[in-house]
C-alpha cells in the first residue's frame, strides 16, 4: 500500500559529473513533495564525492541516505583502467545487495531512478521486484543518440575503415568524435559498459535527461520518434538542473576586484589528468591571451592522488609573474559561483555536460576543448547552438599532441572578444530559465513524470 506522496529512490553513478545532477534532481523532487531516498555506493571514488555527500545530507535532513556497501574489486586489470569505471563494476558485483535494500524501504517505492551506466546492472533487479525503473542520463541528448545505438554498430561501423559513423535517424558524425576506446578492437571497461547499458535501456520505463528542448530538439525528436532505436522508452528533457545551496563554497575575493566580463575561467572538470607539459603550455597561452584568468589546475584523475604543490606543477615563477592578472588554484571551487560572477566573461572547458549546463544557465560563452568520453559530442552542441567555439583541431586530452601556448592564447583572445557569442549565450540563458520555469518544457516534463508516480 503506497502513501499519498510518492517515494522515489535514486542511485547515482560515480564521479562528480554523475553525482551532481542526481543531487540537484533530488532537491527539485523534494521541493515538489516527493519523498526521496538516495542510495550511495560506499566507498566513493573521490574525496569530492564523499565531502559533497556529507554536506548534502546535513543540508537536507528530509532526504534519506542508504549506503550500498560495495564488495571490493581486486583485479588490477579492472582497477587500473579507470577507477570511476571500476566503480560501476563494483556496483554490478554487489547488485545482489540491492533487492533487500530496496524492499525494506518504507513507504514502498514508486520508482527507482538510476544512472545510465548502471542500466544493465539495475534493470534486472527492478524487473524482479516489479518496480518501475527510470534512467537519468547525465549528458547531452546528442550523446544519448550514440549511447543507445552504439551496441548495434560495435561490430560493423565502429571497426570499418570509414571516417564516419551513422547513428540511425541522425546526420553522420566524424568517427573522431567517438572516444578512441570505443573504436578499439578489444573490449575495455568503457566499451563494455556502453554496449551493455545502451542495449538494456530499451527495457527501462523512461529516460530522463538533463537538457532542454530549445537547444536539443533535433536529437530529442529523433529519439522520441523511434528513429534512433525503435521501441526506446520516452525520453523526457527536464533540465537544466539549477544549482542548490548544498554546494561547497569558497568565496573568491580576487574575482570581486576584476572588471566585468574580463576573466576567462579555465577548468577541465573533476577527472581530467593533464600532462605537466600541456599544463605549462596552457599557462603560457593564458598569459599570451592578455585576458584575466582563473585557472583550476588538475594533474591527476582522482583528487586524492593530486598531491603535488601548485608551484611544482605550474612553476613558482609563473605564479609570481601572473599575480594580479591571473589566479591559479588546485583545490575544489564552487564552479556555479564562479559562473555566476560578473567578472567571468568566458569559459575554457573540457565540455563535461554539467559544466556546459552551468555555462548555459549563467550565459557564459565557451571555448570547447574536449578531453575524453562524451565531450566531443557535447562540444558539437556548444558550436551548433552558438554558445561558443570548438577548437576542433586540438587533440583529445592525453593524446600525443601538445597544444602550444601561442595557439591557446590566440583562441582564448578570440573567445573573449567575440560579441556574437556573448549575445547568444545570454539568449540561451533566458531559454534555460524559461524551460524550467512555470509552463516551460522541462517543467512540464517533470510534472508529467511526477503524475505518473502519483498514480
Ligand atoms: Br573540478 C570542479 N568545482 O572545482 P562535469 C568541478 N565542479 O563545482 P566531469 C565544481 O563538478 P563527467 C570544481 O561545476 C560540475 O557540476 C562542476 O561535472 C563541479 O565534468 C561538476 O562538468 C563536474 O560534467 O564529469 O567532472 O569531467 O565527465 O562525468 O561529466
Amino acid at each position: 500500500q503506497r502513501s499519498a506522496a510518492p517515494h522515489v529512490a535514486l542511485l547515482p553513478g560515480s564521479g562528480m559529473g554523475h553525482l551532481t545532477p542526481f543531487l540537484r534532481f533530488a532537491v527539485s523532487l523534494t521541493s515538489r513533495n516527493i519523498r526521496v531516498t538516495i542510495i550511495t555506493p560506499h566507498s566513493t571514488v573521490s574525496l569530492a564525492e564523499s565531502q559533497t555527500l556529507s554536506h548534502f545530507f546535513s543540508t537536507f535532513p528530509s532526504i534519506t541516505q542508504k549506503q550500498l556497501r560495495l564488495l571490493p574489486v581486486n583485479e588490477a586489470s579492472v582497477t587500473l583502467e579507470d577507477p570511476f569505471y571500476a566503480q560501476y563494476e563494483a556496483i554490478r558485483r554487489s547488485s545482489h545487495l540491492l533487492p533487500p535494500l530496496l524492499s525494506l524501504l518504507s513507504p514502498p517505492l514508486s520508482a527507482l531512478v538510476t544512472d545510465m551506466s548502471l542500466a544493465s546492472t539495475v534493470i534486472p533487479v527492478t524487473q524482479a521486484l516489479s518496480l518501475p525503473n527510470y534512467i537519468l542520463f547525465t549528458s547531452s541528448a546528442k550523446m544519448l543518440t550514440l549511447f543507445v545505438s552504439f551496441h548495434s554498430m560495435v561490430d560493423s561501423q565502429a571497426t570499418n575503415d570509414s571516417d564516419e559513423i551513422q547513428i540511425p535517424g541522425m546526420r553522420p558524425i566524424p568517427k573522431s568524435w567517438v572516444p578512441p576506446s570505443l573504436l578499439s578492437d578489444t573490449y575495455n571497461l568503457l566499451k563494455t559498459q556502453i554496449v551493455e547499458n545502451g542495449k538494456k535501456m530499451i527495457e527501462s520505463d523512461g529516460i530522463l535527461i538533463n537538457t532542454f528542448q530549445s537547444i536539443e530538439h533535433e536529437s530529442l525528436e529523433a529519439l522520441n520518434d523511434g528513429k534512433v532505436v525503435n521501441g526506446l522508452p520516452r525520453v523526457t528533457a527536464i533540465g537544466p538542473f539549477p544549482s542548490c545551496d548544498f554546494e561547497r563554497s569558497r568565496p573568491l575575493a580576487w574575482l570581486d576586484d576584476q572588471p566585468e566580463g574580463s576573466v576567462v575561467y579555465v577548468s577541465f572538470g573533476s577527472r581530467t589528468a593533464m600532462s605537466r607539459e600541456q599544463i605549462r603550455e596552457l599557462g603560457d597561452g593564458l598569459v599570451r591571451s592578455g585576458c584575466g584568468f582563473l585557472w583550476l589546475v588538475k594533474e591527476k584523475k582522482v583528487d586524492w592522488e593530486d598531491a603535488a604543490e601548485l608551484g611544482e606543477v605550474v612553476g613558482e615563477e609563473f605564479i609570481e609573474s601572473v599575480k594580479g592578472k591571473g589566479l591559479v588554484v588546485k583545490d575544489w571551487l564552487n564552479q556555479e559561483e564562479i559562473m555566476a560572477h560578473q567578472a567571468v566573461g568566458g569559459f575554457l572547458s573540457h565540455c563535461g555536460w554539467n559544466s556546459l549546463s552551468e555555462a548555459m544557465w549563467h550565459g557564459v560563452p565557451v571555448l570547447a576543448w574536449p578531453q575524453h568520453r562524451d565531450q566531443k559530442m557535447n562540444a558539437y552542441v556548444v558550436e551548433r547552438i552558438g554558445l561558443g567555439m570548438w577548437a576542433k583541431d586540438w587533440d583529445w586530452g592525453g593524446g600525443e599532441m601538445v597544444v602550444k601556448g601561442d595557439e591557446i592564447g590566440k583562441r582564448v583572445g578570440e573567445l573573449m572578444g567575440n560579441e556574437l557569442h556573448k549575445v547568444q549565450a545570454m539568449r540561451i540563458r533566458e531559454e534555460a530559465r524559461k524551460a524550467v520555469g512555470d509552463g516551460g518544457s522541462s517543467m512540464k516534463g517533470l510534472i508529467e513524470l511526477i503524475e505518473t508516480w502519483e498514480k
